[in-house]
């Protein structure tokens, strides 16, 4: 499976895949040990376990990355700088964890050794110059080591290389408006898809186009170029965050906030309007569809005299390429 057809919801995928080889697993151990009977069970479970990851993984091509049910943790990154937070996260967890046992641990020992029935007469010391140079010194220097790299991610987040495409995005009450920059103009409105309009979109995968995040016209970008995006506003403030590729960034009317991605994987990704913008705050969703150059450049010159046409054509050929992608899987 070349990297440009890697299921997009690489977590379910992964989740599924595991189970399965599990299950396999299983029924090689059991028929090694000859209980038929056993292995017959086994052998109809994987069956049934096979014949739903089939479903999932046929559903799988064409799914997305977005939240899932129950999910603690990020979605999969799709840029190198949300690799790069993801890192950071887990880097100062490995400090935020010790030094939180360690209060704890201080203050338990504290209420149970000094309390008033073992420690009846309470010192009166008040200085220990020891004890002050380490909980002054021990402090600066975690907060070195949290602080360097967290300057880096930084820089690397104003960092881009010069991007090839300009985008620009505006918050509207309440959906988004987009703007390709390029030689000849083609801009958009991407609103919340309804349940009633599905048919007529060609989107009733709600696996793939998910409720309350699917829109009707996705943001089209090639895969690995770097795409600078620039936010607005029209109305009031606004904010276009998109998890997966680890941008967020505040639409405000009359300012132009600039941010930038460069998605490394092809996929649909969903985001959310992330500024408490109003009363259908929670219906102005972001989706934006990750595809190959050359679909980019066919896409773009067709959008211009046909949207909706143009992203027709866009699913029709990523839901062909997802059925080969599911053949040549089985
Ligand atoms: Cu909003």
């Amino acid at each position: 499976m070349s990297a440009n057809n890697r299921p997009i919801n690489r977590q379910g995928y992964n989740r599924e895949k595991m189970l399965v080889d599990r299950i396999i697993a299983t029924n090689k151990a059991v028929a090694g040990k000859g209980s038929a009977m056993k292995k017959q069970i086994l052998t109809g479970s994987a069956v049934v376990f096979g014949a739903v990851s089939g479903l999932l993984a046929s559903a799988a091509g064409a799914l997305a990355d977005k939240p899932v049910d129950w999910q603690l943790s990020w979605q999969d990154a799709a840029t190198k700088i949300a690799d790069q937070i993801h890192w950071f996260e887990r880097y100062s967890l490995m400090f935020i964890i010790p030094v939180t046992v360690l209060v704890l641990l201080l203050l338990l020992w504290c209420i149970v050794r000094f309390r008033k029935g073992a420690n009846p007469v309470a010192s009166k010391t008040s200085h220990n110059t020891t004890i002050e140079v380490i909980w002054t010194l021990g402090p600066v220097i975690i907060l070195l080591f949290l602080a360097i790299p967290s300057f880096q991610l930084l820089t690397a987040q104003y960092s881009p290389d010069e991007p090839k495409l300009t985008v620009k995005a505006t918050g509207y009450q309440w959906y988004w408006g987009y703007e390709y920059q390029t030689e000849e103009p083609l801009s958009f409105d991407a609103l919340l898809l309804k349940d009633a309009d599905r048919e007529a979109a060609g989107k009733q995968d709600l696996a793939a186009y998910p409720r309350l995040l699917a829109v009707d016209n996705e943001v089209v970008v090639p895969v690995d170029t770097t795409v600078r995006l620039l936010v607005t506003a029209a109305d009031v403030i606004h904010s276009w965050a998109m998890p997966a590729f680890g941008v967020k960034m505040d639409g405000v009317p009359g300012r132009n906030n600039e941010t930038w991605f460069k998605a490394a994987r092809e996929g649909l990704y969903y985001g959310q309007c992330s500024e408490l913008c109003g009363k259908d705050h929670a219906y102005m969703p972001i989706a934006v569809r990750v595809v190959s150059q050359e679909r980019y450049d066919t896409w773009l010159a067709a959008a211009r005299t046909d949207i909706t046409g143009a992203n027709k054509t866009l699913m029709a050929e990523i839901e062909n390429d997802n059925k080969s992608v599911t053949v040549a899987g089985n």
